[in-house]
């Protein structure tokens, strides 16, 4: 899944394709480079975001998924029903839902839906997250997620981590060497590292530009995990990385 933001400040790709001709022009590259799925957001999650008013997140994507979606597969990535809808109906085939409470809308409309973990909202989430037990937290509630949208009709689910939503250093790594107690769902897993904070702070303060050894290990692990799908940046070179991976295991890893 090649991530497409088309927002003035996501934390990585923020402002650079806010012209929907540079938008479709760097997805389609990226189909090019191998991905799966484009993944067009119009709303910055990062922490501390504000939200986004629904109107100028439409603007924002809408226009981009009707001019890709003939060429490529596209998911919205989208805390907004009335978005997601609209999206849908400009050709997105996967909701990517942050908030992870869209199930009614795929299940209406018929596509796929990425439930994710995030604890509190953008806004706050980095204040001070706190768990008990990371791993079974997250797991438990994707699981029940995944089981209320399975109960609603929804046909393709996938279930995501949520890395860098209302979690620690700590946190991450604990969610991340444990993946396959997600996959041991049985629901297949998204996990989104690519460029993180984490990996800036593992990687002693590098930069978001400066992340793409980190990036490409949490991929290849998330593989060698049995992850289904990645969510990345640096499509390339996942690509890459990702067959070799590919070459030694069962099932290929989508990007
Ligand atoms: N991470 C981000 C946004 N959407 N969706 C899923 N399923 N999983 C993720 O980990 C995930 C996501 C945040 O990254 P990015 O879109 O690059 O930045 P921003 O939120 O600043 O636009």
């Amino acid at each position: 899944m090649g991530v497409l933001n088309v927002t003035p400040d996501s934390f990585s790709d923020g402002g650079r394709f806010t012209d929907p001709e540079a938008a479709v022009a760097r997805g389609l590259e990226m189909k090019l480079e191998g991905a799966d799925v484009i993944d067009v957001g119009g709303e910055s999650t990062r922490p501390g975001a504000l939200p986004v008013g629904e109107t100028e997140e439409r603007r924002r994507v809408l226009e981009v998924v009707a001019a890709l979606a003939p060429d490529v597969a596209v998911s919205v990535d989208t805390r907004s029903a009335a978005v997601a809808e609209a999206a849908v109906e400009a050709g997105a085939s996967l909701i990517n839902d942050v908030s992870a409470s869209l199930w009614p809308v795929a299940a209406a409309l018929g596509v796929g839906w990425v439930a994710m973990h995030m604890q509190g909202e953008p806004r706050t989430m980095q204040l001070d997250p706190r768990y008990d037990d990371v791993v079974s937290e997250v797991r438990s509630f994707l699981l029940a997620r995944a089981e209320q949208a399975g109960a609603a009709g929804v046909r393709e689910v996938w279930i995501d981590p949520g890395i860098g939503f209302g979690k620690s250093l700590e946190h991450n790594l604990a969610l991340v060497r444990c993946l396959d107690h997600l996959v041991g769902t049985g629901v297949p897993v998204l996990v989104g590292a690519s460029r993180k904070g984490f990996l800036g702070a593992l990687l002693g303060g590098a930069p978001t530009d400066d992340r793409l050894e980190g990036s490409l290990a949490v991929a290849v692990w998330a593989a060698t995990s049995g992850v289904g799908m990645v969510r990345v940046h640096d499509v390339a070179a996942t690509v890459q990385a990702l067959r070799l991976v590919g070459d030694t295991t069962t099932t290929p890893v989508r990007v």
